[in-house]
């Protein structure tokens, strides 16, 4: 499956004798045969660590990417328009929690995962980095950016770990609405009067190369995919879906009569996919190193919808005790009258 040699660590953890080696083989052989491991069954650590890495990481980034949309919502230009916003930004929600109850089954928890977006010490998608300057913006993450997604999460409905997989097929499901209402925007925007067929231009000539970044780091250079490959964590490597979604995506913008902004992008007929020209790993390092046009931004928000919410967790877990406390009360009484 994969077409380029991974220059990959081992991100296994030493063994520690011949019992632990035949429990990793066992484990291993499970995986090969395609059996879904579960939250109780025996795991390396190396795995729990990976996919709480990877699982946190989604979950932050669709709590982080509620953000850039969140900006739009009250200047939707229809009552329609709005009201899809708004399903779609709580779909967001939603996904993120999932993903961060998925994590949890690893043995992380919520609380500390928070600290770490919070504290800077965890990543989320370079995309959510970006500025929504318009409205045609909403379109274009519509369109693409839950276009990226889906292509890379429908494989990771068959992860190997089984709440992430099952959690999956929910979201998925979810983003596949999300992909139509942003390209039906940009479709009656590419309809539209010749400015707001610009406005949908200058959306795709920004959004275009960021959303080819968020696959990863070619597959030269991505340090976790060798092993994700063997845990089927990951079922197809980040260049093998970057040209997917390329090679869905270029007649997609073409149907709307729109240029996608890559002098080099050209039909390979006898590869019989779509080629495109170099992307700018540099700009990516930069996202990820927290230089991203909007990357102080959304942590500030983050942290202060965090702060702002402070009071709701706490009357939930007033409430959750108060409940408790009658509960046990009731128990109680139902015992000594019995
Ligand atoms: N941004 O060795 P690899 C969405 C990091 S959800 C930031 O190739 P891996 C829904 C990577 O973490 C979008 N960091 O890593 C929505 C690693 O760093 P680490 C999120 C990135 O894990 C739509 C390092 O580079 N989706 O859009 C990125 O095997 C609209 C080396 O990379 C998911 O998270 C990046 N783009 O492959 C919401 C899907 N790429 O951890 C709102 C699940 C790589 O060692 C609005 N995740 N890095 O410090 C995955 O499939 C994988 O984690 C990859 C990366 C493919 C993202």
């Amino acid at each position: 499956m994969y077409t380029q040699a991974l220059n990959a660590r081992d991100t296994t953890a030493p063994v520690a004798g011949p019992e632990e080696a035949a429990r990793a083989a066992r484990f291993q052989a499970r995986i090969d045969a395609e059996e879904r491991i579960e939250p109780n069954d025996w795991m390396p650590e190396a795995y729990r660590r990976t996919l709480t890495r990877q699982i946190s990481q989604h979950a932050h980034s669709e709590i982080v990417g509620m953000l850039p949309e969140g900006n739009w919502i009250t200047r939707a230009p229809t009552l329609k328009r709005k009201a899809a916003l708004l399903a779609k930004v709580q779909d967001e929600a939603g996904h993120g929690l999932y993903l961060y109850s998925a994590a949890e089954t690893l043995g992380t928890s919520r609380e500390e995962l928070f600290d770490q977006l919070l504290a800077g010490r965890a990543k989320y998608s370079s995309i959510f980095n970006y500025p929504t300057l318009t409205w045609a913006d909403i379109g274009a993450i519509g369109w693409l950016v839950d276009g990226a997604a889906i292509m890379n999460q429908i494989p990771l409905c068959r992860c190997s770990y089984g709440p992430y997989a099952r959690a999956m097929i929910r979201v998925c499901k979810e983003e596949s609405f999300h992909q139509r209402q942003g390209y039906e925007i940009m479709l009656t925007l590419c309809r539209g009067t010749p400015e707001q067929k610009a406005m949908a231009q200058d959306a795709l000539n920004r959004w275009w190369w960021p959303c080819l970044m968020m696959f990863g780091p070619p597959d030269a250079e991505s340090q976790h995919s060798d092993q994700s490959a063997k845990w089927k964590i990951k079922r197809f490597s980040n260049d093998e879906l970057r040209q997917k979604f390329v090679d869905a995506t270029v007649p997609q913008g073409q149907y709307l009569g729109l240029t996608f902004p890559d002098p080099d992008l050209a039909y390979d007929e006898a590869a019989g996919h779509w080629r495109y020209g170099a992307i700018d790993w540099e700009e990516f390092k930069q996202v990820l190193a927290g230089n991203g046009p909007c990357n102080r931004q959304r942590m500030k928000q983050r942290r202060d919808a965090h702060a702002a919410g402070a009071w709701v967790r706490e009357a939930a877990m007033a409430h959750a005790a108060k409940r408790a406390r009658r509960a046990a009360a009731k128990a109680d009484a139902l015992q000594q009258a019995a």
